[in-house]
């Protein structure tokens, strides 16, 4: 496990009690005459939560698949593991044969993955699978139920578990219940097949986050909400779904592989002498491609060999020179996984009595499951990774080639329809669709330069690094002990915090650096933080108390307001004289004396305007949307726009946005869009030019309320104090409203 998860499960996670729920059990007993022998299944994500739950003690809950499994539990059904040295709970749910067929081969596998994975004609539908289905959701919230407390944290994952938040929501309000779902979440038109879609749906709300491997699958279960859920209010900018007086978060947290494994084992002399045995072993030449994946329809193994077989067609230089190894697991073994195992091998066949010669085979087809360090060694010797997904969750196998990639030599084919085709920038991207533009595409890579394939795996290889799975665990942990600490704080928060921020604060003061100094340097939003937001920025007027209050402080500190608003309309809104102010969300910057601009060219200005331009033809018919221009940026404001043509006005927004997007950051807040030329500073950018001429070593303070309050939180993580009004999992603390902000101000005055 990384460090920084380790550091992270200490300090932060303690006194928290965490609980899995998954269908995959992450030991199981196995009976062999009689004894009883415990695997573990070799996949990535199971071991790598099993690091998390030996480092936070919990509990797993998870079906008990195993021939051995009744034999070594309690009567609870746990059972202590890993079982060399015990350090949590695994608590088994137990199902008869006929559950099994209906919740899992029946509605999870013939139902809920085709369906998610747009593959229509392959979805089939019982009404016992569903029955089934929620009477195996039932007990496996039973058992979560048996051991959760109030202050339990409950991670849900997958596709088979859609009822289980529901049930907990219902007998366990205070929980905290994060699901996370690894497949691809499909659009409206999709989902509505399904004919429990809408149950689906209202019990996934009974979520507090819902976990999501790309945005666009975020967006399309907000669509699908927005479509079939009359009663659930939708917010797009917040990415938040409210229903039934329960507010439920949406966000894309893309999976990963423990990359340092995969690149330590690859790395191995064991690996080299191994790479030895296989080309021997094969007779392999000298340039190999490789795919891995679950012989399973979705990954497009048919399109793939397809587009093999056209390579050596149309190119003959390639024959005899390269080979093709697929490593194909089959996983479920009933239909239509037959049919299509068949399928793939006559194709696999076909192509090998084409063009094989004596010494030479085009397809290495190996229908085996392959340890770790071995798929290293595959990995690593292939010139070329083939992902050729229909659709594809995230896909993992892509990542695993590059982890082993140490050599750099070779390339990524990516299908743009697995979801890390949104990371893996440096992969050639292909449509497996268009089987004759994918064929071109592995001729590309078979023949790209050497240096550009180093240049592009090199940058691939950062990316996975950076992301790894430990990052991903963290990401989603902070997330969810950030909403179970928003739940458990009612009222007024910042009281909590004050010990944290006196003994910041004073620590300061006795520093060197801040000796006989003010010890901090406030920085304060405007929209949000200082005023409610109003229906229209021009409606929104600073309080005289909140006035009166920054007048008293900046008697004592220096005091920064930082605002989305045009430099000029902002020092006017606030009228204080001898503070600094940033406008234009920190491209504008007042220093006391002049105004300093962020570097932003009059071709991204008149780029701009063509923009807004574009925006007021297609939204004229709207009323409600307000265009402000502030020159170097700009918001779209749509608070006004009625319920019933906003879903007009987003599309339009969309489309039009989509043509600028290469020139421009969009992002939501509230109500608005906010558009900002890429290479403007953000109010991040701002904070740091300020402290660096103006802050003399103090500590900074930032309170803000919106997304591009973002920017300036974790510019100034572990340096400085960053509260968000409303809350924010990137800030240090949260406010509650203005009336707090005031309560938190006049605390400041009077330290
Ligand atoms: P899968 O579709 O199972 O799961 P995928 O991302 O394709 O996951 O990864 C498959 C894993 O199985 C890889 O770690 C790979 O090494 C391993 N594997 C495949 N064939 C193997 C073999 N023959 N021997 C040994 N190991 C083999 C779902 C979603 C994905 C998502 C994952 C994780 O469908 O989109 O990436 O969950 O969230």
């Amino acid at each position: 496990m990384s460090n920084g998860l380790t550091a992270y499960i200490e300090k932060d996670f303690e006194g928290t009690s965490l609980i899995i729920v998954s269908n995959r059990e992450p030991y199981i007993h196995k009976k062999t005459g009689m004894t009883v022998k415990v695997d573990q299944p070799a996949g990535g994500l199971t071991s790598a939560m099993d690091d998390v739950l030996k480092a936070t003690g919990g509990i797993w809950t998870a079906w008990g698949s195993g021939s051995g499994d009744r034999e070594v539990v309690d009567a609870k059904s746990r059972v202590s593991v890993p079982p060399e040295k015990p350090s949590y709970t695994l608590k088994r749910v137990w199902l008869t044969p006929g559950e099994v067929d209906n919740y899992y081969h029946g509605y999870s596998n013939q139902v809920l993955w085709p369906l998610c994975h747009i593959s229509l004609d392959r979805v089939y539908f019982r009404k016992r699978f569903w029955e089934d289905y929620k009477k195996a959701n039932q007990s496996f919230a039973d058992a979560v139920l048996e051991e959760a407390d109030e202050n339990s944290i409950v991670w849900v994952h997958d596709y088979h578990l859609c009822i289980v938040p529901e049930i907990l929501r219902e007998k366990k309000p205070e929980l905290t219940i994060a699901h996370f779902w690894h497949i691809p979440w499909p659009d409206w038109s999709v989902f509505r097949v399904c004919p429990q879609a809408r149950e689906i749906l209202e019990a996934m709300l009974s979520n507090d986050l819902i976990g999501f491997q790309i945005p666009l699958f975020a967006r399309n279960f907000m669509d699908c909400v927005r479509e079939s859920v009359i009663d659930a209010e939708t917010n797009y900018r917040q990415s938040t779904i409210t229903f039934r007086g329960h507010t439920t978060r949406l966000k894309a947290f893309p999976i990963s592989i423990d990359y340092d494994k995969f690149n330590t084992l690859a790395s191995s002399w064991q690996t080299s002498r191994a790479i030895k045995k296989l080309k021997s072993k094969y007779a392999l030449p000298d340039i190999v491609g490789i795919g891995v994946d679950r012989l399973e329809y979705t990954k497009g193994l048919i399109k793939r060999l397809q587009a093999i077989n056209l390579l050596f067609e149309r190119y003959e230089r390639f024959r005899g020179k390269v080979t093709f190894i697929q490593i194909a697991v089959p996983t479920r073994l009933k239909e239509p996984y037959l049919s299509y195992k068949r399928s793939v091998e006559a194709l696999v066949k076909k192509i090998n009595d084409r063009f094989s010669t004596s010494a030479w085979r085009p397809v290495v087809y190996l229908d085996t499951k392959v340890e770790h360090k071995d798929l290293a060694a595959y990995y690593r010797m292939a010139d070329m990774g083939i992902v050729s997904s229909a659709y594809d969750g995230m896909n993992l196998v892509g990542k695993e080639y590059v982890a082993s990639q140490v050599d750099e030599n070779g390339m990524l084919i990516l299908s743009e329809f697995a979801g890390a085709a949104d990371e893996l920038e440096g992969a050639i991207l292909v449509n497996p669709y268009d089987i004759e533009e994918f064929s071109d595409s592995i001729r590309k890579a078979l023949t790209m330069a050497k240096e550009e394939k180093k240049e592009r795996m090199s940058a691939l290889r950062t990316q996975v690094r950076e992301n790894d799975i430990y990052k991903w665990i963290s990401d989603l942990l902070r997330e969810m002990v950030f909403l179970s600490s928003s739940k458990q704080q009612k009222g007024s928060y910042f009281f909590d915090y004050t010990d944290t921020l006196h003994d910041s604060l004073a620590a300061r003061r006795d520093s060197k650096a801040g000796k006989g100094r003010s010890p901090y340097f406030l920085f304060l939003d405007y929209d949000g933080t200082l005023t409610p937001i109003a229906e229209s920025p021009d409606k929104a007027r600073i309080a005289e108390e909140m006035r009166s209050l920054i007048l008293e402080l900046k008697k004592r500190v220096p005091v920064a307001v930082i605002s989305g608003r045009a430099l000029q309309d902002v020092k006017e809104q606030v009228g204080i004289e001898d503070i600094v102010y940033a406008g234009n969300h920190g491209s504008e910057i007042w220093d006391g004396e002049r105004i300093v601009v962020s570097q932003h060219t009059d071709s991204s200005a008149q780029l701009l305007k063509n923009f807004l331009y574009a925006l007021e033809q297609a939204t004229a018919h709207i009323p409600g949307v307000f265009i402000e221009d502030k020159g170097v940026t700009a918001s779209i404001h749509f608070r006004q726009v009625k319920t019933k043509v906003l879903s007009e006005f987003y599309e339009l927004f969309t489309r039009i946005a989509k043509d600028y997007e290469q020139s421009f950051r969009i992002t939501s807040g509230k109500k608005v869009f906010e558009i900002r030329p890429l290479d403007a500073w953000h109010k991040g950018d701002a904070v740091i030019w300020i402290m660096e001429r103006m802050g003399n070593g103090r500590l900074p303070i930032y309170l803000g309320d919106d997304t591009t309050d973002e920017d300036a939180f974790r510019a100034i993580k572990n340096k400085g104090i960053s509260i968000c009004i409303g809350g924010s999992p990137d800030a240090d603390y949260f406010l509650k409203d203005q009336d707090e902000v005031k309560d938190f101000l006049q605390w400041l005055a009077e330290r």
